[in-house]
Order: C-alpha cells, then structure tokens, then sequence
C-alpha cells in the first residue's frame, strides 16, 4: 500500500535512536515497498538533538520516508502510531537503588503507556527496548487497558542474535545454518539461553554442539554477559546491534518468521512453561498473521526448567515492586 506506517521513536536523540531511524528509513524495517513516517519523541533537552538527526534524515532523501516530525509530548508523539519503539529510558545512576530505577521509569512508561492507549491506530505494535525492558513494557500495557496485552513486546532479539552467533562461531558454521534458540525469561544477566530444540545445519544443536559443559560454563555466560563485554570493549553500551534487534523484532511481527523457525520475544504470557499469567517473558514465538504466537508442547528438561524459573522469578520481583509502588 502506498499508506505511510507511521513509526514513534522514544530516546531518538540517543545512541540506539541514531543507529534505528536511518534503517527505518531506508526500508529495513517495513520492507521495501511500504513508506513511513517518523515520529520522535525526546525530552526537552534533547529536542535540539533530535532535530540534528532529522536534518540528516533529510539529507539522505530517502525514497521511503514520507516526514519527520519531533515531539517532547507523548501524546502528540503516539497520536495514530501503528508502530511504537520505546527506546528512551532512565539509565541506573550511581547509588540508584532498584526501586529509585523502577519508579524513574514508571514516570516515564505509564504515561506513553496512557498516551498509546488514548491516540494510538487500532493495530499497533510496541516495543520496549529501553530497560528493565519486560517490566516497562508490563508498565505500560498496564495503562493501555483498551489496547490488547500481547501488542506490547519486550526486547529479547538481541540476546537471541547473540546466541545464535556464538553457537555459529562454535559449530564452524554462517549464523544462517543456525535457528530455533530460546531467550527465557527477563532481559536481564538472568536470563536463560537455550539450545535444547536449536538447530544447526538441519540437525539438533545439542548433538553438534556436544559439549555440555561448554553450552554452560561459556555459551550461557557469554550470551547473558555480552551488554557487559561490549561495554567494557566500547566504552559504550550496544547500540547498533540493538537496533538491529528492534529492526529484525518488528519485520518478523508485521511479515512474519520464516517457516520452521521460531525467535525469542518477551510476550505476555499466557501461563505457558509455568510462567505466571500476565507477565512480560522471553518466549520462543512465531509470527503468523501479524501476531506473535508462543510456541507450545517444547520439552523442557528439569534443568532448563530451573534456569527458566530463576529468570522469570525476577520478573516476579520486578512485578511486585512496581505494583507495590503502584506502577502498575
Ligand atoms: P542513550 O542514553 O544514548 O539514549 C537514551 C535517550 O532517551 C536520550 O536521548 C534521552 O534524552 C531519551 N529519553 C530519556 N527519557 C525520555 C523520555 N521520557 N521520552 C523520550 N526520550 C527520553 O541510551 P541508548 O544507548 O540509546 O539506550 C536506550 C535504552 O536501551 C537504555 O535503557 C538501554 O539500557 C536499553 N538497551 C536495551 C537493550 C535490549 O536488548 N532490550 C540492549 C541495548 C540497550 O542497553
């Protein structure tokens, strides 16, 4: 169609922000054939920022990108959003404890959660990126009442990417022969990487991999400290990788997952695996239809369920706090 998908970018002025819009843009995002329209929402200090950024935006004259508007209001942002990135987010400061964290985010998730629900188009799709991701996104699908729970999504992309790379680089093999890893639980050093139903070059990753203790003394580790490692390498954290992981999320939400392969998403659950009802988990999902579908019946080995249960039982925390805090 030659409708513009009109697509809000919180925290557009930030490094993730500068690494998504320019691939949003060009079509990497929505496919080739549909064109978009930009929305940024920044606070007022980094407006100007912003505006730096759709000037360049501009200057690329990119065939796709049908306006640029910049926001300091969420309600003006999301006013008719089909889809949402909600990358902006109050980082942790020095001496922050947990919930100074979670309350610095409820202030800024409740009210776009409210202003998604007041003005937003009837199919859209959300994303949080910015972190605790699955707690803010749990934040603000709770002052979305009118908007269906599974059209908020938490980010677990990234990690699924990084673990689809390091089991390639293991195996000798492109990413490419690599599909069906599992991302549990929170976005978070918790979280439990899978490969238990991964395949590698058309056979079971466990079997090729063959090697126990490397998938959980190296491969979990690394994939669940990799924000760390790049930090501690870049003297930034993730960003280009990031936004490739929002830009990968969407396309398979709105084009779908290829055939037989599945990716991680953090979905609200519906009580699968014994995740608790309502919660926002890393799930193995497909995508049919332009809806996410957590894939049922997957063994679970009593190891992968206790590893599955430590991560979600943070979210658990995290839920609790800001219900106590009254986030929610
Ligand atoms: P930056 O600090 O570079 O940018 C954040 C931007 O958000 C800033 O420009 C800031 O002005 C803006 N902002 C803050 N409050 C806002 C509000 N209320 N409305 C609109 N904009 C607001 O951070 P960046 O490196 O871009 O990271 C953004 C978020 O992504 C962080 O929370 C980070 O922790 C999170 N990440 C999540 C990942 C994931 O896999 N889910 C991985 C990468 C990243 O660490």
């Amino acid at each position: 169609s030659t409708t513009p998908v009109t697509v809000t970018v919180t925290g557009a002025a930030g490094q993730i922000g500068y690494a998504l819009l320019f691939r949003i843009a060009s079509g990497a995002m929505l496919g080739p054939d549909t064109p978009v329209r930009l929305r940024l929402l920044e606070i007022p200090q980094a407006v100007k920022a912003a505006e730096g950024t759709a000037m360049e935006l501009d200057d690329c004259a990119f065939p796709l990108l049908s306006g640029v508007d910049i926001y300091d209001s969420a309600e003006a942002a999301f006013d008719s959003v089909n889809v949402a990135l909600l990358v902006g987010a109050r980082p942790r400061g020095p001496g922050m404890e947990r919930g100074d964290l979670l309350a610095a985010n409820g202030g800024i998730f409740g009210p776009q959660g409210a202003a998604i629900n007041k003005g937003a188009a009837s199919d859209v799709r959300v994303l949080v990126v910015g972190n605790p991701a699955n707690t803010n996104a749990l934040i603000a699908a709770s002052h979305a009442p009118d908007v269906p729970a599974s059209r908020f999504t938490a980010m677990m992309r990234l990690d699924h990417n990084r673990a689809l790379a390091q089991l390639a680089a293991r195996a000798g093999v492109g990413v490419a022969a690599v599909s069906n890893v599992t991302i549990w639980g929170n976005h978070s050093a918790k979280q439990y990487p899978d490969i238990a139903h991964a395949v590698i070059g058309g056979r079971p990753a466990p079997s090729v991999i063959a090697d126990d203790a490397w998938v959980a003394d190296t491969f979990v580790p690394t994939v669940a400290k990799r924000g760390a490692a790049i930090i501690e390498a870049r003297g930034a954290s993730s960003a280009a990788s990031a936004a490739n992981a929002a830009i990968d999320h969407v396309r398979d939400w709105v084009l779908g997952t290829p055939e037989g392969s599945w990716t991680s998403v953090g979905l609200v659950s519906d009580g699968s695996y014994g995740v608790p009802e309502g919660l926002i988990s890393g799930f193995p999902c497909v995508s049919r239809d332009g809806q996410w579908e957590i894939v049922q019946g997957l063994s679970v080995s009593e190891s992968a369920q206790a590893g599955i249960d430590v991560s979600v039982g943070e979210l658990v925390e995290e839920r609790d706090a800001v219900r106590e805090l009254g986030l929610i």
